[in-house]
């Protein structure tokens, strides 16, 4: 049995301290209950607690670490731009390098603007997007999300347009009218609120594939509809890639499906695990954005010396070995197929939901589109699942509605490791 004494005694300690005793909630366990653990390190696919245990680990820091943990070049690259100073607030030709280097990895972009976090980037790729059209309504959908501008922390209103109601205190009413809520997939609610609000809104921002409902996919035709209708309504198409950006191919969603967005937000990978967003578009819209246009957007760090030798490591190793991904979706699609025959012995009710490295098991029979039918997942069997697996070594992301990510540094014999745990865990539910 693995102990957690001194993440137990630490996290009693944090709470003191920092509101929940984490810097970003989902880390406090709420969802599956029990202590978080605390880290020393991470090298590789593995993570080492303050009680000296070790994990595979399938959350990659939620994305960033695609290559695993401490990958030398990334860590020798940070090490030596250090000497020469972390951030100056005056611009340096690196900045200029990682956004040829973004931009010739992503399809349909001119421009590209840095800033701190996939959070600043959706914020601002909306006010972008505002400015640019002049129109004010957004819509999401439930179910995805962008960040905790207040702008994104919306649920479903009542009545029919589906206008939006907060979803988090703080937030005001007026903030909330101006976003409309659809269900992921839903293409003709989308029609109905375009129909509801014409000539009124600014854009659609949406994960192209879904990872905060788990992973969920778009349907046949979603994406192209949305293409369409944006085109139609001249409305602009923001696809929020914070997750999906460098992760399902070097060029994203737009690339592995194929599909033209107005805009794109990124982070995570981008950043190569320091704190980095950016949001792109083609040029027509980016001069909008000052000190070009008049739509302001500003920030201490942003395309900060330190952040940027750290992304554009990541980005160089990603585009110079393409078969990274191979071996990504090679590893993810085999524990995908190993995972469903030990279910099936069970009969333990499943949905697994996978694109690229991109991958979720829901403890449900019904197929999971959208938010709705994600929060038909048995909670409990998740919460066994998740300590289960925990406790023989594997970390899972602490939530039925969080995607895995698989980092290129796990072996084939951690996939099988995971895979034997995984088979004892499952007797326990
Ligand atoms: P950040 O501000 O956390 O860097 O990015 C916000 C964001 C935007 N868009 C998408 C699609 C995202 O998934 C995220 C952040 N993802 C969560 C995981 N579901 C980060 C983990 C956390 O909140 O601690």
């Amino acid at each position: 049995m693995i102990q957690y004494q001194r993440s137990s005694a630490l996290f009693a300690k944090a709470k003191n301290v920092i509101p929940g005793g984490v810097n970003s909630p989902v880390r406090a366990f709420k969802a599956v209950g029990g202590t978080p653990i605390f880290l020393t390190h991470a090298k590789g696919a593995y993570l080492y607690d303050e009680d000296k245990n070790r994990y595979i680990d399938y959350i990659a820091s939620w994305g960033p670490m695609i290559l695993g943990h401490a990958h030398p070049q990334v860590v020798e690259a940070i090490q030596k731009r250090a000497e020469k100073g972390t951030s100056y607030g005056i611009p340096t030709a690196l900045e200029t390098q990682i956004a040829k280097q973004a931009l010739s990895m992503v399809p349909h972009m001119d421009q590209i603007r840095f800033v701190n976090s996939g959070t600043e980037a959706c914020m601002s790729a909306v006010r972008l997007a505002r400015g640019y059209t002049g129109r004010d309504k957004i819509i999401k959908f439930a179910g995805c999300y962008h960040g905790h501008a207040d702008a994104f922390l919306i649920q479903a209103g009542s009545g029919a347009v589906t206008f939006g109601s907060p979803n988090s205190p703080g937030v005001t009413a007026g903030t909330a009218q101006d976003t409309l809520l659809a269900q992921y997939n839903n293409l003709e609610q989308v029609k109905e609120i375009f129909a509801s609000n014409p000539e009124q809104i600014a854009a659609i921002i949406v994960e192209p594939v879904a990872g905060n409902m788990g992973c969920v996919l778009p349907k046949e035709g979603f994406l192209e509809g949305l293409r369409q209708l944006c085109d139609t309504h001249g409305t602009l198409l923001i696809f929020d890639e914070v997750m999906t950006g460098f992760r399902l191919a070097p060029g994203g969603a737009q690339e592995y499906l194929g599909i033209r967005a107005d805009m794109a937000t990124y982070g995570k990978v981008i950043g190569g695990g320091l704190p980095v967003g950016a949001f792109a578009a083609r040029k027509e819209i980016m001069q909008f954005l000052a000190p070009v246009g008049p739509v302001y957007q500003a920030g201490t760090l942003s395309g900060n010396p330190l952040a940027m030798t750290a992304g554009l490591t990541m980005l160089e190793l990603l585009a110079n070995h393409p078969e990274t991904y191979t071996s990504l979706d090679e590893k993810t699609a085999y524990l995908h197929q190993e995972m469903v025959p030990l279910l099936e012995q069970k009969g333990i009710p499943y949905q697994i939901n996978r694109l690229g490295s991109m991958i979720s098991l829901h403890f449900t029979d019904t197929p999971v589109v959208d938010f709705d039918s994600a929060a038909t997942g048995d909670n409990d069997n998740f919460k066994k699942y998740f300590h289960g697996m925990l406790q023989r070594g594997v970390y899972l992301p602490p939530s039925a509605f969080e995607s895995y990510f698989l980092n290129d540094a796990i072996s084939k014999k951690d996939l099988e490791y995971t895979l034997e745990v995984f088979n004892e865990t499952l007797k326990s539910l």
